[in-house]
């Protein structure tokens, strides 16, 4: 098993759902936290809170992973100040709108391949060199089963995560020879902010998503990521693709049906 104590892992969208939970199991393990997202307000509370809770370091960067600039330049002084990165967790995504393409929103599709497809290629750009440097480091990969499937609605947000999962395959091939892992951890129906963004705010279609069955909680993708970080080194777990119970695909869900009077 590989100790995560004392390591510096990044986790980009560490202000809510997944990469929240992810950031509060590594530190829980003793992994020194570098949390980036958008939401100051958030990575400061997240910040509070594990400092409070555990013997570990945790810096905090309000950071837009679609905004190359600000990303080359953050890492670069951030490597430049004699840091370094042990994890990568390219976490940051989201889906908006769920309209057929002939009625699709172009600003819903720039923000989802912006943000799901360029701005983990814009991270991992910066990160990966110094990993290849040392020979040493993890990154994984946050895609979905909307990598594996594709369902109605789904076509964008779909399309980002089929790139994810290419990206990490590819990532793999070229990091041949070298210590460095990368593993994809493909969840699918977990209960975040994810819905509530994808539908603008609408709580309501939100909180349907997830009604009339048991979905995955972010802590169930957060051990996901735990497990395959502290697989032994010579061991690299490509891709892990994980379903609540009662879901078995991207449009089959075991759900009770609402009781009628
Ligand atoms: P949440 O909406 O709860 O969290 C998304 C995180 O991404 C937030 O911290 C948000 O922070 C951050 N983020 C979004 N855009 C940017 C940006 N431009 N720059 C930096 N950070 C950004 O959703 P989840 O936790 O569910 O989503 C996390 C990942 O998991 C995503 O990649 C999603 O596609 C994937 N996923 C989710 C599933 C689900 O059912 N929930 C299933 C499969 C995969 P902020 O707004 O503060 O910037
Ligand atoms: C999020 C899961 O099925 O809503 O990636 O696309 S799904």
């Amino acid at each position: 098993m590989t100790s995560l104590k004392g390591k510096w892992a990044l986790v980009t969208g560490a202000s809510s759902g997944i990469g929240m939970a992810a950031a509060q199991r590594l530190a829980a393990a003793g992994a020194n936290i570098l949390a980036v997202a958008r939401r100051q307000e958030r990575l400061e509370e997240l910040q509070r809170q594990l400092t409070a809770q555990y013997d570990v370091t945790v810096d905090i960067h309000v950071l837009d992973v679609r905004d190359r600039t600000a990303v080359e330049t953050f890492f670069a002084s951030w490597f430049a100040g004699g840091h370094h990165l042990d994890i990568l967790l390219n976490n940051a995504g989201l889906a908006m709108g769920k309209a057929p393409v002939q009625e699709g929103d172009w600003q819903d599709w720039d923000e989802m391949i912006d943000t799901n497809v360029k701005g983990l290629l814009y991270v991992s750009r910066s990160v990966l060199p110094h990993m290849v440097s040392r020979n040493s480091g993890h990154v994984v990969n946050i895609g979905s089963i909307a990598g594996h499937w594709v369902y109605p609605g789904g076509n964008v947000y779909n399309a980002s995560k089929f790139a994810v999962r290419a990206l990490g395959e590819g990532m793999n091939m070229d990091l041949l020879g070298t210590n460095i892992r990368v593993s994809n951890v493909d969840p699918g129906a977990c209960e975040t902010e994810f819905s509530l963004v994808r539908f603008h705010g609408d709580q309501e279609a939100a909180d349907a998503v997830y009604k009339g069955f048991e979905p995955l909680r972010p802590e169930d993708v957060a051990d996901a990521i735990c497990y395959v970080l502290q697989a032994p080194p010579h061991v690299n777990v490509a891709n892990l693709v994980l379903m609540a119970t009662a879901q078995r695909g991207a449009t089959l869900f075991a759900k009770e049906k609402p009781q009628t009077s």
